[in-house]
This record gives C-alpha cells, structure tokens and sequence, in this order.
C-alpha cells in the first residue's frame, strides 16, 4: 500500500499579480515628481501586461486589490520566492506593511512553504536579484540591515549565498540593475552605485531599460518606454517581448515588480 506523504506538489511557471488599487495615483514617490496617473490607462496597461505573461505560458494567480494600499500592483516587493518557498517580506515603507498578507495567503493557497521576514527587518522583493545560486540583495531605503540579516539566515539554509550591496542612487537595487538570462547584469550608469561587484556587467542606453522579466533561457519581457535598450538586447540574441508600463513607471515601477514568477 502507498505511503502517505507530506510532498507539496511543485508550483511551476505560476505568476502572481495584484490588480492595481483605485487609489494607485497615491502611491509612494522617492526620486521622481509626482505626475498624474490615470486609473483606466494603468489598468488597461496591467491588463495587457498579464495577457504578456499568460502568452508566454505562465499560468496565473491573481491577488486581489486592495484601495487601501495604493501600490499594492508592485506585489513583487512583498514576496520573493527561492525556489519553492516563498519568503513573506517585510516592507520598508510604512503604508506598504499590510500588503503582504493576503499575498502570503494566496502563496500558502498554492500549497507553498513560507517564511516570513519581521519588524524591525525590513526587505522588500526589489532590492532581491537572484542569478543562479547568488543573490544579491540591496541595502537601501527600503531594506535595512535587520532584514538582509534575516534574509541570509533563510537563503542559506536553502542553499544560497547573498551578497549585500549599498544602493543609494535607486528605489530599490532592481530598479538600477536586472539580469538577462544568462546572468550578465545590466543596469544605467546614472542608478547603480559600484558596478565592479557584479561578476559580468553591461550598460544600458535609458533606465527604463534596466528591468528585464525573464522569461524562458533566450526570452525576456521589457518595457516600451525603453526601445534603445530593447535593440541592444535583441542584437544579444535574445527574443524581447515590450509592454507599456508608464502608469507604473511614473510611480517608479517597472517590468519586474508587477508580478512574482515561481518557476
Ligand atoms: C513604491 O515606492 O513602493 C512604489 N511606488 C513603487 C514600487 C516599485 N517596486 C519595485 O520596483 N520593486
């Protein structure tokens, strides 16, 4: 007779997304001027953003909105995911605290392990760039010490290393630089503090071209305020899927904080 087991089933190819709340044009604003976002335009554009990734063979998890948290659309800050767990973070921005817990939710609907980052850490999912088995991890506004201390506790009891790095002239370290498949980082000039710590490093023409979704080894997702940066990693070899993000971008999103990939 079949033992039990207590085996989850593997999540694969999944992309969590949070629909944008009404309240979205009051989201937080860093280094940017504040310019008026259009409810309908985003969320036509995060409509087509999900169709995007849905094409490429994702499937879909859907968060719900939430007006309460106006940028709770960047659900990429509240959880990051090391293979199959996921890691519940802890956001440093006070009006973002209580987003991560119908995300946590949701990752223990899909039968997901989870562990969660605390108060008085914070880290949120954009400061996390994870290429192979190194992950680095920005220490900024966002994320303090307390939280890299944690996060590396539970990345290296799943076998990662992290590498902290200073980021103070960004959001967050993914809005100054991502990776292509291949793990070459890319990042613009103007927004990455030392690029000497990465292993190999390319600039790109315009910041809105830093973020790369990655979505298969020679695929990536980018965005279509950044058509410079586009040619250059098409000329790479890679096949490049844009989108139209400016809603977002005018709140300092991008490409890769509009969903979480499990793959
Ligand atoms: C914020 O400041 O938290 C939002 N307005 C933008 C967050 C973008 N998240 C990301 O790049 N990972």
């Amino acid at each position: 007779m079949a033992q039990p087991t207590t085996e989850r089933p593997a999540v694969h190819r999944v992309a969590l997304v949070r629909a944008p709340a009404r309240s979205l044009a009051d989201g937080e604003l860093t280094h940017l001027i504040r310019k008026p976002v259009e409810y309908s335009k985003a969320k036509t554009q995060w409509d087509a953003y999900v169709a995007a990734l849905e094409a490429e063979g994702f499937g879909i998890r859907r968060v719900d909105a939430d007006d309460s948290h106006p940028d709770c659309v960047f659900i990429e800050d509240t959880v990051v995911m090391l293979g199959q767990v996921a890691i519940v973070t802890s956001p440093g921005a006070e009006s973002r605290r209580g987003e991560p817990d119908a995300v946590e939710a949701t990752v223990l609907d899909l039968g997901l392990e989870t562990r969660r980052i605390r108060l008085p850490g914070t880290l949120d999912g954009g400061d996390v760039l994870k290429i192979g088995h190194t992950i680095y991890v920005g220490r900024g506004g966002r994320t303090n010490a307390e939280g890299i201390h944690q996060f590396r506790e539970i990345a290296a009891e799943l076998g990662y290393e992290v590498v902290a790095v200073p980021v103070t002239r960004a959001l967050h370290l993914k809005s100054a630089v991502t990776a292509l498949p291949d793990g070459t980082v890319i990042g613009h000039p103007s927004l990455v503090d030392n690029p000497a710590v990465f292993d190999r490093y390319l600039e790109v023409p315009e910041v809105e071209g830093v973020a790369v979704v990655v979505l298969s080894d020679d695929s990536v997702l980018m965005s279509a305020s950044a058509p410079k940066s586009v040619a250059l990693i098409e000329g790479l070899g890679y096949r490049v899927t844009t989108v139209e993000i400016g809603e977002f971008e005018k709140l300092e999103g991008c490409v890769t904080c509009l969903s979480v990939r499990i793959r």
